[in-house]
C-alpha cells in the first residue's frame, strides 16, 4: 500500500508555471488544448467523458465538494431553448487565494475545461463571473479569451468541428454574497446579489431562469488534466470518494504562505511543512482547515489528520475552498473570532431575520467579551444565537457565520471565561489573524 506521506506528485493545474508563462503559446507548449482537440476531432460522445468525470471522484472545489460528474449528469442534454455555463470566481472566502492564481497564472486551462464542460453537456454560452477586487486578473482572463477567440479555441464552430461555445468574462463588485451560487446568478442577470431559494438548483432554473451547470474555478481548471491521464488515474493521485490533486491556500504563522498543490488525502503536517513549517518556530494552536466558513480545529489533532473532504469532517470541520488559517500560541482566540464575526456581520444580504439578525448580535456579544464587558451567560448566549441561526436561513452564509463562533467557544472556552472574569486576555501580547 502506498503511504501518502511518501507520495509526490507533479502538481497538476499549478504544473511548471513561473509567472510569465501564462498564455496561449506557452500553455499549448505545456499540452495545453489536446485534450480538447482530441474530443472534437474524435467528436468523443459525451456519454464516455462523463463516464470519466465520475469514475475520477472530482469534487467541487468551491466549498460543497458536490460530485461534479453528477452535477453534469444534471443538465439536460436534450433541452431544446438556451442553456449556460457558468464558472464562479467569485472568490471572497477569507484565507482563500486559489483561483485568483489560476486565472493570473494559467487562464487557458480552465477556458479549455469550461469548453470541454460545454460540450459535454451541449451548451452554446458560459460566462466567468470574477471577484471584483481581482480587476488586474479580470483584465488578464479578458486577453487570454481574446487569443483562444482569435486561435478558433472558442466561438462559432471550433476548430471547424461544428460545436460552438461563446464565453464571457464578467466581474462582480467584490460583495462576499455574490459567490453564493444563485446570488452570482442574480448579480449577473444585472439584479442585487441575493440567495434565491433552493430547490430549484441552478441545474433546472438557473441564469435567466434556465438549466444551468455552475461550478467553481478550480474544478473546470483541473478538468484537461483529468481527462489526459483518464478518470482512474486522476482518482488515483488522491483517495477513494476523494480524488485528484488540491490547491491549499495556506495563510496565517507559516513561513512560506501560498498556495500548495498537493494528492487529496495529504497529511496536515506534510502541508504545513511544505509551507516552510511555523514562523519563528513557535508552536501551533489552532487551524481553520476550509476558509474562515469552516470549524477552527485545536493544532495538536489537526497535526494527525488528512487533507481531504472525508477526513477534515471526521474532525468536525469541513475542506471548504481549501483555504487553511494557521494560528500559533501567540493568539488570542476571542480577538480572532471578533475579526470572524464582523466579517460575517458585514457581508449578510439582510434577507432573512435569523442572519440579518443575529451575525450583528454575535459579533457584539464577542465584542463586548473582548472589550472586558462580557457577562457570565454570555458564552450559553452566543451558543444559543449561532444554533438559532444554523439551518433557518435562505443560504449557507448564516450557517457559516454561526459555525466558526460555535468551534471557537467549544474548543478555547477557557480563553473566553478567561476575557470575561479577568477582564483581559490569557494570551501574553496577542495578536489577531
Ligand atoms: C441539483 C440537487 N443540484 C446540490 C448543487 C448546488 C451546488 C452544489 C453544492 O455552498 C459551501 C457552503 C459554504 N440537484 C442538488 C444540486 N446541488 N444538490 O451542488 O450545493 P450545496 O447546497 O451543498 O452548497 P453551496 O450552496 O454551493 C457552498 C462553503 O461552501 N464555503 C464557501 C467558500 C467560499 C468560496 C470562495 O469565496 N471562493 O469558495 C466554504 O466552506 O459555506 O457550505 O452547485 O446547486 N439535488
Ligand atoms: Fe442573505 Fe444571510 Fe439569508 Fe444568506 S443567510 S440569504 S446572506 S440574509
Amino acid at each position: 500500500m502506498t503511504c501518502l506521506h511518501d507520495r509526490h506528485i507533479d502538481p497538476v493545474i499549478l504544473a511548471g508555471l513561473n509567472g510569465n508563462n501564462w498564455g496561449l503559446d506557452d500553455y499549448v507548449a505545456r499540452g495545453g488544448y489536446s485534450v480538447l482537440k482530441k474530443i472534437l476531432a474524435e467528436q468523443t460522445p459525451a456519454d464516455e467523458i462523463l463516464a470519466e468525470m465520475k469514475l475520477s471522484a472530482l469534487r467541487g472545489r468551491g466549498g460543497a465538494g458536490f460530485p461534479t460528474g453528477l452535477k453534469w449528469s444534471f443538465m439536460p442534454r436534450a433541452y431544446p431553448g438556451q442553456k449556460y455555463l457558468v464558472c464562479n470566481t467569485d472568490e471572497g472566502e477569507p484565507g482563500t487565494f486559489k483561483d485568483r492564481d489560476i486565472i493570473r497564472y494559467n487562464p487557458h486551462a480552465l477556458i479549455e475545461g469550461m469548453t470541454i464542460a460545454a460540450y459535454v453537456m451541449g451548451i452554446s454560452k458560459g460566462y466567468n463571473y470574477i471577484h471584483g477586487e481581482i480587476f488586474s486578473d479580470y483584465m488578464r482572463f479578458e486577453e487570454a479569451l481574446a487569443q483562444a477567440r482569435q486561435a478558433g479555441m472558442l466561438g462559432e464552430n471550433i476548430l471547424g468541428s461544428g460545436f460552438s461555445f461563446d464565453l464571457y468574462a464578467h466581474h462582480g463588485y467584490g460583495a462576499y454574497i455574490c459567490g453564493e451560487e444563485t446570488a452570482l446568478l442574480e448579480s449577473l442577470e444585472g439584479k442585487k446579489g441575493q440567495p434565491r431559494f433552493k430547490p430549484p438548483f441552478p441545474a433546472s432554473f438557473g441564469l435567466y431562469g434556465k438549466p444551468t451547470t455552475i461550478n467553481n474555478t478550480e474544478t473546470f481548471a483541473a478538468v484537461p488534466f483529468l481527462l489526459k491521464m483518464g478518470g482512474q488515474a486522476y482518482l488515483d493521485i488522491g483517495k477513494p470518494n476523494n480524488g485528484g490533486s488540491k490547491i491549499f491556500s495556506i495563510s496565517g504563522d507559516v513561513t512560506h504562505p501560498g498556495n500548495y498543490e498537493v494528492p487529496m488525502g495529504t497529511p496536515f503536517a506534510k502541508v504545513l511543512e511544505l509551507a516552510g513549517g511555523m514562523r519563528d518556530g513557535r508552536q501551533i494552536k489552532a487551524v481553520i482547515p476550509g476558509g474562515s466558513s469552516a470549524p477552527v480545529v485545536p493544532g495538536d489533532i489537526m497535526m494527525q489528520t488528512d487533507m481531504d473532504y472525508d477526513s477534515i469532517s471526521k474532525v468536525g470541520s469541513m475542506l471548504g475552498s481549501g483555504a487553511i488559517i494557521v494560528m500559533n500560541d501567540t493568539r488570542c482566540m476571542v480577538k480572532s473570532l471578533l475579526r470572524l464575526s464582523y466579517f460575517y456581520y458585514e457581508e449578510s444580504c439582510g434577507q432573512c431575520t435569523p442572519c440579518r439578525e443575529g451575525t450583528g448580535w454575535l459579533w457584539r456579544v464577542v465584542h463586548r467579551i473582548e472589550h472586558g464587558q462580557g457577562r457570565p451567560e454570555d458564552l450559553d448566549l452566543l451558543d444559543s444565537v449561532a444554533a438559532n441561526i444554523m439551518g433557518r436561513t435562505i443560504c449557507a452564509l448564516g450557517d457559516a457565520a454561526a459555525m466558526p463562533v460555535r468551534s471557537f467557544v467549544k474548543h478555547f472556552r477557557d480563553e473566553f471565561a478567561h476575557h470575561i472574569e479577568h477582564k483581559s486576555c490569557l494570551v501574553p501580547s496577542s495578536h489577531v489573524i
